[in-house]
């Protein structure tokens, strides 16, 4: 039986989309824990939908390098009461950040429109939760876990070895019934991964439609930004977006933002010219 099935195919991949990121952790790693508070949020959000956000992506979980787990409680205390009231006040896509199968459940529920797992549906029960549904996923590629992955990453070759990944978790996820017309693959950029790993993955981004599945790239203000710049959190918007672009002209379907109106605007100038190309 399903859990809910969505009304309407919300996440529209016709075009690039502009994936907003809304951190509801009190530590969290480039706001500062700026908008733990619920009101806060909200106002994050309407401003994100101003500027032309096409989906919220709420994340309860910090999973920055070094950061510690968070109860299933807290997570759903966290996120939970945001879905369920943007989703009645505002007609925008919600993403729910998560790895626990109580959150997804709840998450389904309550209307989200895709479920952003940087586990990749690997925690128990996970798949069997979104089996049940219809929403999106997107399956996220990390190597290790957050509190350590940055201790020493290694691979054979990056590229392959997330794709190796890709297929196995496509695989999970077909035996369950999952439709592959549900998913959406991201490499994981900084999840694990050296300067070195994150900007071959940048630079052979195309390699990773081999699976012909839609891509999602989250690169803002990461430390693949702030390590080659030398710039703290607050100056890595220059950068952050020739990263988006790159990722885009490559073949990305959605990037997961911080900076929503400057993105957008990235993707307008990118539109024109591939409109006004002769
Ligand atoms: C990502 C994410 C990412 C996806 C985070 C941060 C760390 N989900 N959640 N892809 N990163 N799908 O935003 O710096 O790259 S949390």
């Amino acid at each position: 039986m399903m859990i809910k099935p969505t009304q309407v195919p919300v996440i529209n991949l016709n075009q690039v989309q502009v994936m907003g990121i809304l951190n509801v952790t009190p530590d969290s790693f480039s706001d500062g824990g700026k908008f733990s508070s619920f009101d806060k949020a909200l106002k994050q959000v309407e401003l994100m939908i101003e500027n032309g956000v096409d989906i919220i992506d709420i994340g309860g979980e910090s999973t920055r390098p070094g950061a510690v787990d968070v109860s299933e409680k807290d997570e759903i205390s966290r996120v939970i009461p945001l879905l369920k009231v943007i989703k009645s006040r505002f007609d925008i896509a919600v993403s729910i950040d998560t790895s626990k199968a109580k959150v997804m459940s709840e998450a389904i529920l309550h209307g989200a429109d895709m479920i952003n797992d940087v586990r990749a549906l690997q925690n128990e029960g996970c798949l069997d939760v979104v089996a049940q549904s219809d929403i999106c996923i997107c399956l996220m590629h990390m190597q290790g876990m957050p509190r350590t992955m940055q201790e020493k990453p290694h691979y054979k070759d990056i590229i392959d070895d997330v794709l190796a990944f890709f297929e196995q978790r496509v695989e999970s996820c077909e035996n369950k019934g999952i439709k592959k017309e549900r998913l959406i693959l991201d490499p994981g950029f900084g999840f694990g991964k050296t300067l070195k790993h994150n900007y071959q993955m940048l630079s052979d981004f195309a390699q990773f439609k081999r699976l012909n599945l839609p891509l999602l790239a989250g690169i803002s203000r990461k430390s693949m930004i702030g390590n080659l710049l030398n710039r703290d959190i607050k100056q890595r918007l220059s950068g952050s977006l020739t990263a988006a672009i790159v990722a885009v002209q490559q073949g990305a379907s959605i990037i997961r933002v911080h900076d929503v109106a400057e993105s957008v605007d990235a993707l307008k100038v990118l539109r024109a010219v591939a409109q006004y190309k002769s």
